[in-house]
């Protein structure tokens, strides 16, 4: 079972090119008892009928168990073997992309994590170096995305899209499914419904990735009373522009800017027309002579991000004033909707035109004082604060004022996140995560010492009210009030916390926001981030 190797492309083609199945083979056991896997499990020993047996034994040693009696104080050395079970099965660690060295299964001192729950060998990230890299493998095509904060991408985002029948109408159930039974990798690679799910006492298939922090053992509790968790929060705190994350939804990485050459902003036209006075069509350097720029410190997140994701960011965006257009280009009166076109064909915009509060809206020029990064939407992306980041147009070339026919379908106001097909709630209204570390971060030297997680809360367009932490499986609290809460910005805290030992701790932090008939809307599900301070 421990044989493994993680899912890289690299890998994958060797394994597939070079026929180096055995690479990433499980151990066999032969009745004759040669193993490769002796190492890393108990020795085993047969009896005469070949099966597993004989370890304290009647077969050879002839007499019932019990006249045996006299010789387990010799053959049954508890605290030997616990010793050298835990040793044997010490949790794996990985090295992240930032360069942080992770833990996903605490250490305990049994083993127990690894010999009984097989704790190293299941979830996505047991096989699969990233989701981003699994996305990328697919044999089709997939939007692709890439994380500027270390916070680990899991399968609560790609539910985020495929739940039930979700995004093109994939169910992730029959996907995943698919893809992986009767695979060879997953085959090879010891693969079983354990695998990805824990099966609980009730029978219920429930992902291992979501049940695992509430199974494992090793886990140091401290109450809410003993932690003197010291929070801070503001709403001030900016990404830097390494830390935007990324998402493409269309066109080919070969046809993607990688250049922000100002040319390219001198040769850039905007089209905005439709049902207007005064139609405009100018380049981008142009637009920012004529009408100047502003500047805000905003969120942006995207509608897919799940509990415990980090797919948002906040930044100082600088541009052209969406207010300064219309009340230049004086829409008619009866326009609903704006309708735009971008570099790739991507132009969705959620709310109507009328529900846009265009104060804040900016055709984004710069980010942080820079032109936009590439992957920002260079030289210009439509920002549209408030809603999710799906309506945020990168690479815009035309807004179109227009009126539709009257929308009836009674849509629940504000943003609205895919629901969460377990607890029925809204999955990532409201979120928080932790961004400075990775889950499972191995923090050493320590104990006794001071560290720092920080992380965001936010919940699109509702104030955030309170975020709860516990370090003892959510029995007790430590509860931080958010009040005048500002929608248009994350809420980013810093927790200061001293474990008094080495250990792994689990964090749980709960977050609440209020929704617009003043009721508490609480997190769909807690986020879970372990870490071990060694
Ligand atoms: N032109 C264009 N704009 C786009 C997209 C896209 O694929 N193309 N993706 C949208 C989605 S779904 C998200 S979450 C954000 C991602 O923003 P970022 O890559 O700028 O961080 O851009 C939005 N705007
Ligand atoms: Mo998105």
């Amino acid at each position: 079972m421990k044989a493994k190797q993680r899912l890289t492309v690299l890998s994958v083609c060797l394994v597939l090119a070079l026929g180096l199945l055995a690479a990433c083979a499980p151990s066999e056991t032969k009745a004759d008892g040669s193993d490769d896997a002796a190492e890393s499990s108990s020795p085993i020993n047969y009896d005469s009928f070949g099966r597993i047996g004989n370890n304290i034994g009647y077969a050879e040693d002839g007499g019932t168990y019990l006249e045996n009696y006299a010789e387990y104080a010799e053959k049954l050395k508890y605290a030997d073997k616990v010793a050298a079970n835990a040793e044997r099965n010490t949790p794996e660690t990985y090295t992240d992309q930032f360069g942080f060295t992770y833990q996903p299964v605490p250490s305990d001192p049994k083993g127990w994590n690894i010999s009984y729950l097989d704790a190293d060998d299941r979830g996505c990230l047991a096989c699969h170096e990233s989701i981003e890299d699994v996305v990328m493998s697919l044999d089709t095509k997939h939007n692709v995305y890439a994380m500027g904060y270390p916070t680990q991408v899991t399968i609560a985002n790609c539910l985020g899209c495929h739940r039930n029948a979700g995004f093109g109408n994939i169910q992730l159930v029959e996907t995943l499914h698919g893809i992986h039974n009767s695979n060879p990798q997953f085959t090879a690679m010891d693969g079983s419904c354990d695998s990805c799910h824990y099966i609980d006492s009730d029978g219920k298939f429930n992902l291992w990735d979501y049940a695992k922090y509430d199974l494992y053992k090793g886990i140091t509790d401290v109450k809410a009373e003993e932690a003197n968790l010291d929070v801070t929060y503001d709403q001030d705190t900016i990404s830097e522009n390494s830390q935007l994350f990324f998402e493409s939804l269309n066109n080919e990485p070969s046809e993607w800017r990688t250049d922000t050459d100002p040319a390219v902003a001198d040769a850039w036209t905007l089209v905005i027309d439709g049902e207007v006075e005064n139609p405009i069509e100018m380049t981008v350097t142009e637009l920012v002579e004529k009408f100047g720029t502003k500047s805000s410190v905003q969120k942006q997140g995207c509608i897919e991000n799940a509990t415990g994701n980090a797919w948002i960011y906040q930044a100082e965006l600088t541009g052209v004033s969406m207010k300064d257009i219309i009340d230049y280009v004086k829409p008619a009166s009866t326009v609903t909707n704006i309708k735009c076109t971008s570099e790739d064909g991507y132009n969705m915009v959620s709310p109507g035109f009328k529900e846009i509060n265009y104060e804040d809206c900016l055709l984004v020029t710069e980010i942080n004082g820079e032109p936009l990064p590439a992957h920002q939407g260079y030289p210009v992306t439509l920002a549209v604060p408030r809603n999710s980041a799906a309506s945020y147009i990168k690479a815009i070339q035309s807004i179109s004022f227009v009126t539709a026919e009257a929308d009836d379908s009674d849509e629940e106001e504000g943003v609205g996140t895919p629901l969460d097909p377990d607890t029925g709630k809204m999955q990532g209204k409201p979120n928080s995560a932790i961004l400075n570390y990775p889950d499972g971060v191995v923090l050493d030297g320590q104990a006794g010492k001071e560290i720092t997680l920080e992380g965001y809360a936010d919940a699109y367009d509702e104030p955030i009210s309170k975020i709860e932490y516990s370090l003892d499986h959510g029995k007790t609290w430590t509860t931080v009030e958010t009040p005048d809460n500002d929608p248009t910005r994350w809420t980013y805290w810093r927790l200061k916390y001293t474990p008094q030992e080495a250990g792994s701790y689990l964090l749980k932090v709960r977050t609440t926001s209020t929704q617009p008939n003043g009721e508490d809307r609480v997190c769909s599900r807690d986020t879970n981030f372990i870490f071990h301070v060694k």
